[in-house]
């Protein structure tokens, strides 16, 4: 499993937090995704070998957010 903290730009509340945990979850290969709405962070884990950190990435930003790392 591979770890990963993604920068998102533009969550701001619980539903924020939902939408994008959702996005990521609903991914093959995500085995948990958290938002931290205060720092803007969300850590991903995932099995490397299903998906890679650029398809978290559009799934986040299909979602309305900026994926800055
Ligand atoms: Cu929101």
């Amino acid at each position: 499993m591979e770890q990963k903290t993604l920068d998102v730009q533009g969550m701001t509340c619980g539903h924020c937090k939902m939408s994008v945990e959702g996005a990521l979850n609903e991914l093959d290969g995500v085995s948990a995704a958290e938002v931290n709405l205060k720092s803007g962070k969300v850590d991903v884990t995932f099995d490397e070998s299903k998906v890679n950190v650029e398809t978290l990435k559009e799934a986040v930003e299909d979602q309305g957010y900026d994926v800055s790392a």
